[in-house]
C-alpha cells in the first residue's frame, strides 16, 4: 500500500504528478470545509508535503494525529511551526542549496537595479520622458561596500557575486564565522553605518524579526540602499516605508513583504523603490531542483526512515 500524504497547496505540474504516482495523496486545498475534512480523515496522514508559503502550524500538526514527516518546498521554515513537530517526533524537511544561486543573482540583480535605476528608467522610455531630456545620474554599485546580514547558504553566494564586483564585503549573523574571511560587524547598525548595500539574507521567523529596525535604517542612511530576499518580517515594514518616503535611505529592492502579497501603498509611487513579487527562486531549473528535493525528502524517509535535507 502507498503512504497516505496530504498535500497542502497547489504545486507545479510535475511535482503533483510524481506525488500522485509515489504515494497516495489527497489534496486538502481543494476541500470546501478543510476543518471537517481534517477531523474526518486527519488520522489517515502519516506524510504532509507543503511548502515556505503554505507552512504547517500547530493546529494542522495536532490534527494529524499519525503524522510521521513534513516535507516542504522551499528552504525557510518560518511558517511550519518545527517545535510542535519535534513535540511529535514528526521530521520536517525543506530544499536549501538548491535555490541559492537563483536567490542570489535576483539579490544582485535588485541591487543594480535600485542603484543604477534599470526599472525607474525603463518607465521613464515608456512615459515618453526621454524626448524631453536625460534620465538622472544614478549611483555607482562596483567597488562599493556591501554588508549581508545573515551570511549563510544564500547570503555567501551573494558573497561571491561581490567579488565580481570588486566590492567590500562584511556581515553580521548570530555569531562570527571560523571559516570565512570577511570582516564580522557584531552589530547591525554598525554594518549598516559601514555598507552602502546592506542586502537581508537571514532566515525569518520570530529571532529575527524586525531586526532591521528604524535605527538600522537610519544608520543606512541617505546614500544607502536596502535589499531585501529573505523574508518580510525580519524589516520593520512601517519604519522602512518611512525611510523611503523620506529619503531616510537612498532606496531599497524587495522581493518579499512583511503581509504578501500585499505591498504598501505608499511605495507603488516611488521611484527609489524596486517591488518584485517573491520571484528570487523563480526559474524553471531552480523550481524543478525544489520540486526533486520535495520528493526525494518524501521518498528517503519512506525508504529509509530518514530526510536528506532535515531543517536544521
Ligand atoms: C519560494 C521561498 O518561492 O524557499 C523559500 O523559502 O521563500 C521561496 O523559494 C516559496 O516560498 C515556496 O513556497
Amino acid at each position: 500500500m502507498k503512504p497516505r500524504v496530504l498535500q497542502k497547496g497547489a504545486y507545479q505540474p510535475a511535482l503533483e504528478k510524481a506525488l500522485a504516482e509515489q504515494f497516495d495523496v489527497h489534496q486538502l486545498w481543494k476541500e470546501t470545509d478543510q476543518a471537517a475534512y481534517l477531523s474526518a480523515h486527519g488520522s489517515e496522514f502519516v506524510a504532509l508535503a507543503t511548502s515556505a508559503r503554505w507552512g504547517a502550524d500547530a493546529a494542522l500538526i495536532e490534527a494529524l494525529p499519525n503524522l510521521k514527516v513534513i516535507s516542504s518546498f522551499g528552504v525557510g521554515y518560518d511558517t511550519i511551526d518545527v517545535n510542535a513537530a519535534a513535540k511529535r517526533g514528526v521530521l520536517v524537511g525543506n530544499t536549501p542549496d538548491v535555490l541559492n544561486d537563483c536567490v542570489a543573482d535576483i539579490a544582485f540583480g535588485l541591487l543594480i537595479d535600485v542603484a543604477r535605476g534599470i526599472s525607474a528608467s525603463e518607465r521613464f522610455v515608456r512615459r515618453g520622458d526621454w524626448q524631453s531630456g536625460a534620465f538622472a545620474l544614478q549611483t555607482r554599485v562596483s567597488g562599493k561596500r556591501l554588508g549581508i546580514l545573515g551570511l549563510g547558504r544564500i547570503g555567501r553566494a551573494i558573497a561571491k557575486r561581490a567579488s565580481g564586483f570588486d566590492m567590500d564585503v562584511r556581515y553580521h549573523n548570530r555569531r562570527r564565522l571560523e571559516d570565512v574571511g570577511f570582516t564580522y560587524e557584531a552589530s547591525l547598525a554598525d554594518l549598516a553605518r559601514w555598507a552602502d548595500f546592506l542586502v537581508v539574507a537571514s532566515a525569518g521567523g520570530p529571532e529575527t524579526r524586525h531586526l532591521v529596525s528604524a535605527e538600522v535604517l537610519s544608520a543606512l542612511g541617505p546614500q544607502g540602499f536596502l535589499i531585501n530576499i529573505a523574508r518580510g518580517s525580519v524589516i520593520n515594514e512601517a519604519a522602512l516605508v518611512d525611510a523611503l518616503v523620506n529619503k531616510k535611505i537612498a532606496g531599497a529592492g524587495l522581493d518579499v513583504f512583511a503581509n504578501e502579497p500585499q505591498v504598501p501603498e505608499a511605495l507603488l509611487t516611488l521611484d527609489n523603490v524596486v517591488l518584485l513579487p517573491h520571484i528570487a527562486s523563480g526559474t524553471h531549473e531552480t523550481r524543478q531542483a525544489m520540486a526533486d528535493l520535495t520528493l526525494a525528502n518524501l521518498r528517503s524517509f519512506f525508504a529509509e526512515g530518514r530526510l536528506l535535507t532535515p531543517v536544521s
